[in-house]
């Protein structure tokens, strides 16, 4: 790419006056853009989608998508970052597994002059220049959205006490530290409300039927009112576990989860889960359009946020907007 950004700089300097661009703004060829993509594994629906999202806007873009993914493991990210530093790629994209360890790999791309868009999750660093911007949810929201359902539920219901076990995602990560923060600032004050166990289930259908399995051995189901697990593909392997043992999710357990893939919204209309903290992962257009905007010297917006919603059977869940991925 290079060679053409000097070429149509060039042209622009001939072309003087007449161009409309200002001098800063380089206009490059989309078909010369490499974006290096690191995906941090294909541990949920939501990541999937998420890939595919990423590819298709690569593709409209007509930007090269240099994908790699790690199968949920951090040296694996590092070691394909360090692969599209020496490959010269114009621009880096990845989605941290975990928050902290990245200074290194970030400050060889940082001396190689390749910007760096965190997609997904944040990172834990004390030099903020090692990345340029960063496109995700808000998950400390999304966690107080879901305290807010319950507050809101239990006040419907006239509860005076209920106990909750949370089933968290990968550990360090973004979305599961924020997801229990956010959730915790909203009911941890409230005496209504005790989590008498978080476990974490790794973000994977299969381990969220294992710690299913595990809380209804030690707590029963009469012990557990309230089931509130960091995304769907969890959710659903939990909800399989309760109902093998004949437990109604959704009605002697309430469900809070999120994600909002297709498979949970169904169970949702259905009645097996109650609420859903929706959380998008169609954020491969806004991840490209930065890298057209860095490709071509504009500046970026440093964090932007997807609007998110909220489904609950406090909602009418046959409005068509209610869908799932
Ligand atoms: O909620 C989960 C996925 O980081 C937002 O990771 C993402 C989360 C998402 O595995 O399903």
């Amino acid at each position: 790419m290079r060679k053409i950004v000097c070429l149509t700089l060039a042209l622009l300097v001939i072309l003087g006056g007449c161009a409309k661009t200002p001098e800063t703004e380089t206009q490059v060829q989309p078909g010369s853009v490499v974006v290096g993509f690191s995906q941090l594994g294909a541990e949920s629906s939501w990541r999937m989608a998420n890939t595919a999202s990423m590819e298709s806007a690569a593709k409209n873009y007509g930007f090269a998508l240099m994908m790699e993914n790690a199968n949920q493991k951090q040296e694996l990210q590092i070691r394909s970052i360090r692969s599209f530093i020496a490959s010269r790629v114009d621009v880096i994209v990845f989605s941290p597994i975990v928050e902290t360890n990245w200074d290194n790999v970030l400050r060889e791309a940082k001396q190689a002059g390749i910007p760096v868009i965190l997609m997904d999750r944040m990172i834990e660093t004390t030099d903020d220049s090692l990345f340029t911007a960063y496109v995700g949810a808000d998950f400390y929201a999304e966690g107080r959205r879901a305290g807010e359902y319950l507050v809101r539920k239990a006040d419907a219901l006239g509860a005076d006490h209920l106990n909750i076990v949370e089933i968290s995602g990968t550990i360090d990560s973004t979305p599961m530290r924020d997801r229990q923060r956010g959730f915790m600032d909203v009911i941890g004050g409230d005496p209504r409300f005790t989590v008498i166990e978080s476990i974490s289930g790794d973000f994977l259908r299969s381990k969220g039927e294992e710690c299913m399995t595990d809380l209804l051995a030690r707590f029963g189901a009469d012990g557990i009112d309230v089931l509130y697990s960091h995304n769907d593909s969890m959710t659903l392997g939990a909800l399989d576990v309760m109902e093998k043992a004949g437990v109604r999710p959704g009605r002697d357990i309430l469900v809070i989860s999120v994600d909002g893939e297709a498979e949970a919204v169904r169970a949702l209309k259905d009645g097996r889960i109650n609420c859903i903290v929706q959380c998008t992962p169609a954020l491969g257009g806004s991840v490209m359009a930065l890298v057209q905007g860095l490709v071509n010297n504009r500046s970026i917006p440093r964090v932007s946020h997807p609007v998110e919603a909220v489904f609950s059977d406090f909602d009418d869940l046959t409005d068509p907007s209610v869908e799932g991925f």
